[in-house]
């Protein structure tokens, strides 16, 4: 029996569901059906207990299914299941809105809240573009961005996304430029920062050049590219990237839906890296994953412009939101985990226990196929060599080889990814490690 057949799901009931991001064809004619999860671990359909090496999808770095937040979600649920979020407002979003301008990098002092990491990046990139107009200057519309980075799957992520095959079935998306990536072979197998490659960043000074500081709303990037492998900036990188915007007058946003709240050993990535953005986007982590909910931190004078330029005192300022911006039993999931993050000093023990994590993924190199491995804080990514001319090929059998030895490991394009539970234990991480060797010399060549 497969693993839908053990849980009685029908042929047809798989058959329906079109999965996201996800090979349907392959899926469905050799299901992974998780039942259950707690800590670090998944239960699948089999009873197994997986350990879990990227938190769900870098969303559950507390934890899987944590009764704190499960029970604040069901007093919220019998409280007030939803309120109406536009014209009229509740408690808890003003008090979530208060707590995560008080983490946020100084400066950041006013939150939008989204349902997504996609809706964020839009809800960014969107008032960018708004923003430069309230201000007399609406020319200013061109979002650029990197190659290799990833800002979601709605109409705003796969325009200035930079990763290939997110891009090419959608046709004319909004107008963007992309950065060249900062990848480079010769510091394969750096760990942490790269030492060298800060001048990638100068390619910036000639997108402005080619397209005029005039069109340019805003520059977004990943502080680290997650989704495309984590693929860490070189030192200086990130701090010339912020030069550069501010000459030009161009707002820096920084996509922290996976660098965000703890991912990076720090509370963002903008802490992490010493660089402050104008807007930085969050999702994932902010709910443990418990409940959707994301959001954008930015300047408190990007909100002022919009106040001043508001017209009649009952007009709208910004014609932007969600249903569900700021949904009660969101919100009421994400105070829930910022006790639990503070509570037990979770992105502390990330910075702590970082290093050795370090050392132990690096441990792998010399492991045939392996071509390249990064980190930073307790996220890495695996690069192997491409099988039969395809690249993306040998990932995905490691990962699944890595599943069928009992742990989770995440594939994407031509690497593996990891991104850990934040209260991971020692041999749990050895446990990871030793999978991904066992499991690449176990498969043919
Ligand atoms: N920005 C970044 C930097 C992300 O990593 C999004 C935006 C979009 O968020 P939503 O919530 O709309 O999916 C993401 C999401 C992976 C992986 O395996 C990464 C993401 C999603 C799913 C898988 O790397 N990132
Ligand atoms: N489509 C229709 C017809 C709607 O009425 C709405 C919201 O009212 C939406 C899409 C957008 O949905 P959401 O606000 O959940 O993003």
């Amino acid at each position: 029996m497969n693993q839908a057949e053990l849980v009685g799901l029908t042929q047809n009931q798989l058959d329906s569901y079109w999965m996201p991001y996800t090979g349907n064809r392959q899926f469905k004619a050799d299901p992974r059906i998780i039942t259950a999860a707690k800590g670090s671990y998944l239960t699948d359909a089999e009873g197994r207990q997986i350990l879990d090496s990227l938190s769900g999808l870098w969303t559950c770095g507390a934890g899987h299914s944590r009764p704190e937040i499960a029970e604040v979600v069901y007093k919220q649920l019998n409280t007030l299941d939803y309120a109406p979020g536009f014209q009229f407002g509740h408690p808890l979003a003003f008090q979530l809105a208060e707590r995560l301008v008080d983490l946020a990098p100084v400066g950041l002092d006013r939150v939008c809240l989204t349902n997504s990491g996609s809706e964020a990046a839009d809800t960014a990139t969107k008032i960018a573009r708004a923003y430069w107009r309230q201000c007399g200057q609406a020319s200013k519309t061109k979002i650029l961005a990197r190659q290799k980075g990833y800002h979601g799957a709605s109409w705003g992520g796969i325009s200035f996304g930079g990763i290939p095959a997110n891009r090419k079935m959608w046709g004319q998306g909004i107008e963007t430029d992309l950065l060249n990536h900062t990848w480079r072979a010769e510091s394969a197998f750096s760990k942490g920062m790269p030492e060298h490659g800060v001048e990638l960043a100068d390619e910036l000074e000639m997108l402005i050049g080619l397209h005029d500081a005039s069109n340019v709303a805003a520059v977004i990037v990943e502080p680290f590219s997650g989704s495309a492998g984590v693929i860490v900036p070189p030192k200086g990188y990130l701090q010339r990237l912020r030069e550069i915007c501010t000459k030009h007058n161009i707002l820096l946003i920084f996509d922290e839906v996976i660098t965000g709240l703890g991912r990076s050993g720090a509370t963002w990535g903008a802490d992490a890296f010493g660089v402050t953005p104008d807007m930085l986007t969050f999702a994932k982590q902010v709910t443990n994953g418990a409940v959707p909910l994301g959001g954008v931190l930015l300047r408190r004078d990007i909100y002022d412009a919009f106040m001043a330029k508001g017209g009649a005192d009952h007009a709208v300022e910004l014609p932007h939101g969600f249903t569900y911006s700021g949904h009660p039993v969101a919100c009421a999931a994400a105070m829930a985990t910022l006790d639990i993050l503070e509570s037990e000093k979770l992105i502390e023990r990330v910075a702590q226990k970082a290093p050795e994590f370090e050392s132990k993924i690096h441990s792998l190199k010399g492991t045939e196929h392996i071509v390249d491995i990064r980190n930073f804080g307790f996220a890495a990514g695996i690069t192997l060599a491409p099988k039969d001319g395809d690249p993306t090929l040998r990932p995905f059998e490691v990962a699944l080889e890595c599943w069928r030895r009992g742990v989770y490991v995440r594939w994407g394009g031509d690497t593996l990814q990891f991104g850990l539970p934040f209260q991971m234990e020692y041999d749990e991480m050895d446990r990871i490690v030793a999978t991904v060797a066992e499991s690449i010399h176990g498969l043919e060549p």
